[in-house]
């Protein structure tokens, strides 16, 4: 299956992947082994840029940059739009390479391909929707309006989460805009970035435009630190750890640069009393249990209301019971491996740390091992959290499927239940009526403090037509859908005198002749 694919994906033929031999042995320096999860076997080699390398790449990005800024946006936007059609035509084996490389089920590897595809879509009507605003002038004569503006090479930093689509997100938009790009992937998931790096910077070196789409592979100590103290690179968009953007924030600001960091979440979903608690179970099965529990959405507490949290949770209880934990890319499977054993390790120390607390596991807790379970799977779980008395470990963001459930009384103790995380990037409400579903909504900002807000749906799955991102350790930073796009771009205020004589702002008289 795999040599296959690889070979399908061109994989194969690029020569920083290195196919044989792929044994047990450590690699030779310089080149990192690439695992699937679901077996804990290498896939693959694959060579790391070292500084020399990495310089040559800005370069080239640099170059492409300044190439690429002079064709026009909606010339830019058919460019996207190829990269959309050639990313269609690979959505099934691209989605079974990112379930092979990073353990999440072929579904979701494929729904993650379509989430760039559809930011594709978007980005080419963006091409011809660049608008700066114009507005009245104070003084006669005088026109004024703003324009928007290439910004320069990117630096963009995503997790092995995401592999696909988080680059289609800033890729496609930071295109159109006319930026290039320079693409720092996560380890886990190199030959994801390879194939998909290929795939656009193919389809933009046919159309005659080279250096767009640049792709950096190495570590955090030596190349990750490089391209956020690069002042070439006026933005840096990261997605991953709640720790890795406090550096990469503090770092970028120390030169003034731009950041947009996606960070974190502790999403929580609320159910109140009347719920439809159909509803209520899909959204929370899918919000907790998808992809292993390693989305930065994923939610992590349901905050239930008392009268319905034996219902609702029994239901959810027999659910994980029946869960198909194994292979990502068997049809049946809904639950695939971690992504590498520190995250089992993690795991297991949550649950040890949520028994400690006084939580009670009701389904799960354990490692799964045995025939065809080589590599890094864990049962989705749910603690019931104690009725009084601190719960740290709920605070915490384990990037693995485990539920806390918190029960409560009345709305307003619920909505300070969640917003009490560190994060504010997810939240939901299930609500029957419109009284509770508006407090969370308050346009006085008092309901969920989080970037994105559902009703009647869970805190996982957003569609790209938003601005995706959130608050607090989230980072603040918008991406995907709306606006996210003025991100990419620098604005000019432009001020035009048509007439024939000065006329200074704010009606300053100067100079000899008044
Ligand atoms: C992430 O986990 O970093 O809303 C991104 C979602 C996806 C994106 C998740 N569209 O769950």
């Amino acid at each position: 299956m795999s040599s296959a694919l690889l070979e399908h994906l061109g994989l194969a033929d690029d020569d920083r992947v290195v196919l044989e031999p792929v044994g047990d042995e450590t690699p030779e320096a310089g080149i990192v082994l690439t695992e699937n999860p679901a077996t804990g076997r290498p896939i693959a080699g694959v060579r790391l840029d070292t500084e020399e390398s990495y310089e040559q790449t800005m370069l080239a990005a640099i170059a492409g940059f300044d190439r690429w800024r002079r064709v026009p946006a909606p010339v830019r936007g058919q460019v996207v739009r190829a990269i959309g059609e050639e990313m269609r035509r690979s959505l099934e084996p691209l989605g079974e390479l990112i379930a092979l490389e990073v353990g999440k089920i072929r579904a979701e590897g494929i729904g993650e391909v379509q989430e760039t595809i559809d930011i594709a879509d978007f980005a080419v009507g963006l091409s011809r929707q660049l608008y700066g605003k114009t507005m009245p002038s104070e003084r006669p004569e005088h026109r004024m309006y703003e324009q928007w503006l290439p910004l320069g090479p990117i630096g963009v930093i995503s997790a092995f989460n995401f592999p696909n689509a988080v680059w289609g997100w800033n890729a496609m938009l930071g295109a159109v805009c006319g930026d290039s790009l320079v693409w720092k992937p996560s380890l886990f998931a190199p030959l994801t970035a390879i194939a998909t790096n290929s795939i656009a910077d193919r389809v933009a070196c046919q159309m005659g435009h080279e250096g767009v789409f640049n792709l950096v592979i190495g570590t955090d100590d030596v190349i990750g630190e490089r391209l956020i103290h690069d002042r070439r690179l006026p933005l840096i968009s990261a997605t991953g750890s709640c720790r890795m953007g406090r550096h990469v924030g503090a770092v970028v600001a120390r030169r003034l640069g731009r950041t947009l960091l996606e960070l974190g979440g502790n999403n929580a979903i609320i159910v109140e009393p009347d719920a439809d608690l159909d509803l209520a179970f899909e959204g929370t099965f899918f919000g907790a249990v998808g992809t292993a529990g390693q989305r930065c959405t994923t939610t992590r507490r349901l905050i239930v209301h008392e009268s319905v949290a034996d219902v609702l949770v029994d239901r959810l209880v027999t659910a994980y019971k029946g869960v198909v934990i194994g292979d990502p890319l068997d049809r049946r499977t809904l639950v695939g491996p971690l992504i590498n054993s520190r995250s089992v390790d993690q795991f297991l120390r949550a649950i040890e740390q949520a028994k400690q607390q006084g939580g009670e596991v009701l389904v799960g807790g354990e490692r799964v091992t045995g025939d065809g379970f080589g590599g890094h799977f864990v049962q989705p779980t749910i603690v019931r959290v104690p009725a009084s008395g601190a719960f740290p470990i709920a605070h915490e963001e384990t990037f693995a499927p485990i539920l806390y459930v918190f029960t409560y009384r009345d709305l307003d103790e619920a909505l300070a239940m969640q917003n009490n995380a560190d994060q504010g990037l997810s939240s939901a409400i299930f609500a029957g009526g419109m009284r509770a579903v508006e407090r969370f909504l308050s346009p006085a900002g008092t309901g969920s403090d989080c970037g994105l807000a559902y009703v009647n749906g869970g805190t996982s799955g957003a569609e790209i037509g938003g601005a995706f991102g959130g608050e607090k350790d989230t980072g603040g930073g918008r991406e995907s859908g709306s606006d996210s796009w003025k991100q990419y771009m620098r604005r000019q205020t432009v001020t035009i005198n048509h007439g024939s004589s000065m006329r200074l702002a704010q009606g300053i008289e100067f100079g000899a002749s008044s």
